[in-house]
């Protein structure tokens, strides 16, 4: 791989989004493709830095600086990736749950998303059943990500995976969830399509579930 790649992989890893920025520059200037610089570079070094993220080998603050470099180097490559037309890897709607103003574990979940290629829309929180339908048709999603963090507010993911199968977009958009109090066996039991435990591992299981 070039060596810019790898210096792009290295310095989001450490944050740096100035030198992500600088990189991604240098990368367009070799005329080095504008998917390459994606997938080997800035998504690269998010994949890594998320598999640290689930051995506990860094934390929170890690994944956001690594974030934000992420999204630096990205501002420098749109307009690159838009003449390539390289597309994202789909589109996710991301929201709190009704009753539900927690949203630090949502946003780092759409950090993850977007570093694993994916185009994601924030419905933001305290999201009702309806409107996450309604946001997922309107963006033609391929997904939708609930996040609960209260034992009372969980209950009412329920209410969305049900709208969803009763809405028109049943079979098309897949749900999955995640949140502190919820698990596998609560996700089987309201019949979502899957549950990730953190951040990294949600990334893991949208690419599955677009595949
Ligand atoms: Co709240 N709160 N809170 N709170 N709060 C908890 C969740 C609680 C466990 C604290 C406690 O009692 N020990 C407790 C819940 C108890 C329960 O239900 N079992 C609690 C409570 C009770 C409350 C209030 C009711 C308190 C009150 O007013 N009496 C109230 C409720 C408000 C409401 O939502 N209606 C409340 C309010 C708040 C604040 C506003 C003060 C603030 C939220 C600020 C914000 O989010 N902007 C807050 C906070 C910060 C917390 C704690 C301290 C931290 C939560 C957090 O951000 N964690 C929390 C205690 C704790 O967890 N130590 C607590 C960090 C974050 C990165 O982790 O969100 O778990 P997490 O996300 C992880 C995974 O869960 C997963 O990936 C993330 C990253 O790896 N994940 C997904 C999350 N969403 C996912 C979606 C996916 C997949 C994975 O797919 C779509």
């Amino acid at each position: 791989m070039s060596t810019v790649l790898e210096q792009i992989k290295e310095q989001l890893m450490k944050g740096k989004a100035n030198d992500v920025k600088v990189l991604v520059q240098q990368a367009l200037n070799e005329n080095l493709g504008a998917a390459d610089i994606l997938n080997k570079g800035l998504l690269g070094g998010m994949g890594i830095i998320g598999e640290k993220f689930k051995k506990n080998e860094v934390y929170v603050p890690e994944v956001l600086i690594a974030a934000r470099a992420m999204k630096a180097g990205m501002e420098i490559l749109k307009p690159a990736l838009a003449a390539a037309k390289v597309e994202p890897r789909g589109v996710v709607v991301i929201g709190t749950v009704k009753g539900d103003l927690h949203d630090i574990g949502k946003n780092l979940v759409g950090m993850m998303l977007e570093g694993a290629g994916f185009k994601v829309i924030d419905a933001g929180i305290n999201v009702e059943a309806p409107k996450f339908i309604e946001v997922a048709r309107a963006n033609n999603a391929t997904l939708i990500g609930a996040s609960a963090l209260l034992t009372t507010t969980m209950t009412n993911m329920k209410e969305v995976v049900d709208a969803l199968k009763a809405s028109d977009l049943a079979g098309r958009v897949k749900i999955m969830i995640g949140g502190a109090p919820v698990t596998q066996s609560f996700s089987d039991e309201i019949g979502a399509d899957g549950y990730a435990p953190d951040a990294a591992s949600a990334a893991d299981l949208a690419r599955m579930l677009a595949a």
